[in-house]
């Protein structure tokens, strides 16, 4: 089934008591059982809800896997995943991620005796030199947040394949319309389905999808023992959202390539990072790992002065300045002050994530006026 069939179909079956082609928002925390252990599939809404079986079945079709789950928000999904190891396992990380990916590994997780490296994996060595015998995990993000680097999936995957190691993707800015990691040979597919997934900036949420029988079952463990589950009513809101993915994917991309090329060409603009462009250290690795370049980019200012970009941010209308991404609406943030602020400054600095760098999360409005906006506010 091609994906347009499958963001509108697959995983949803009309509701078996019912018919209602819809899947009905199961709201209730607990299913009347004949006798005890004999039921319908549903005893008890942590362990599993209707609702959220068709939502984690659709995200599995979507990403070309077997297993689907589903977390109150991104970061539940990511500590899930952290969750599956133990004190002295080594984790090796990407080094520009969300900033709350980073805090919930440092802050969070170190504590607990893992151990995480963060390298700059645009050099293949940068991963294989990290590697110990107590390597457990490689975690990619790609595209990055917010430099929009582009990392290589199969060739780190064909590493930790060569050393017994784990590797997940957060496949959050591009969406599984752009790129599968699991058929590049990804083990874990992580997702904030906050983003391009929901499309309607009106629920948080995350995923994890993979194809591994025994990952799935120990992570569906983790899921009904920790019980980070999100509700029937946000599952309701995601299984409507990504009934439109891929046509919403096509007006982002189509958006932030015209965006990006029209900052490129600005007197004020020094530098654009979007692998949509020739310009980009990735796009020719990104033009062959996704199938088109996603609706984030991030710019910086010629003058890199912290005020200008501060008045640019202020003065933008139609992109609002708020934390977040891949919803209908243009959105501008301040990683520095915003979504990256977790990081110490000296690490953001080593990534080449500056003060004064723009994040734009461009929406599927009509970019003559998200031109005229960014135009009208950077003068
Ligand atoms: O916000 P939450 O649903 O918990 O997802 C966390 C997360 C994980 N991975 C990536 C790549 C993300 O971008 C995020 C959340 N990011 C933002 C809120 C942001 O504005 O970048």
């Amino acid at each position: 089934m091609k994906f347009a069939t499958k963001a509108i179909h697959a995983g949803i079956e009309p509701d078996p008591s019912t018919g209602a082609i819809m899947t009905p928002i199961y709201q209730t925390s607990t299913f009347v059982q004949e006798s005890p252990g004999k039921h319908k599939g549903y005893e008890y809404a942590r362990t599993h809800n209707p609702t959220r079986t068709a939502l984690q079945n659709a995200l599995a079709a979507l990403e070309n896997g077997a297993y689907g789950l589903c977390y109150a928000s991104g970061l539940a999904a990511t500590d899930a995943v952290l969750k599956l190891f133990r004190p002295g396992d080594e984790i090796i990380a990407t080094s520009d991620l969300y900033g709350g990916t980073y805090r919930i590994m440092k802050r969070i997780y170190e504590a607990y005796g893992l151990i995480f490296h963060f390298v700059d994996m645009s050099h293949m060595d940068n991963i294989a030199g990290m590697v110990t015998d107590k390597t457990k995990l490689v975690w990619i993000e790609t595209p990055t947040n917010p430099l929009l680097r582009i990392i290589d999936i199969e060739a780190v995957t064909n590493l930790c394949k060569q050393k017994g190691i784990y590797c997940a993707v957060d496949n959050t800015f591009a969406s599984p319309y752009l790129q599968n990691p699991l058929d590049s040979g990804a083990d874990i597919v992580m997702h904030s389905v906050t983003k391009y997934l929901g499309g309607h900036s009106d629920s948080v949420m995350g995923a994890l999808i993979t194809n591994n029988e025994e990952l799935a079952k120990q992570l569906q463990f983790i899921q009904n023992a920790t019980g980070a589950v999100p509700g029937p009513q946000d599952c309701f809101l995601v299984l409507r959202g990504i009934k439109t993915l891929h046509v919403r994917m096509q007006r982002h991309c189509e958006n932030a390539l015209k965006i990006a090329q029209w900052l490129e060409a600005h007197p004020k603009v020094s530098k654009v990072h979007y692998p949509g462009l020739p310009s980009h250290t990735g796009h020719a690795l990104a033009s062959r790992q996704m199938k088109d370049f996603g609706g984030m980019l991030s710019f910086e200012l010629r003058g890199d002065s912290y005020e200008e970009a501060m008045h640019v941010m202020e003065n933008l209308h139609l992109f609002s300045l708020a934390e977040s991404l891949g919803g209908v609406e243009s959105l501008c943030s301040h990683p520095a002050s915003m979504t990256h602020a977790s990081i110490p400054k000296e690490e953001r600095m080593k990534v080449g994530l500056k003060d004064t760098l723009i994040r734009l999360s461009v929406g599927i409005e009509d970019v003559d006026d998200l031109i005229a906006d960014l135009e009208q506010a950077i003068g």
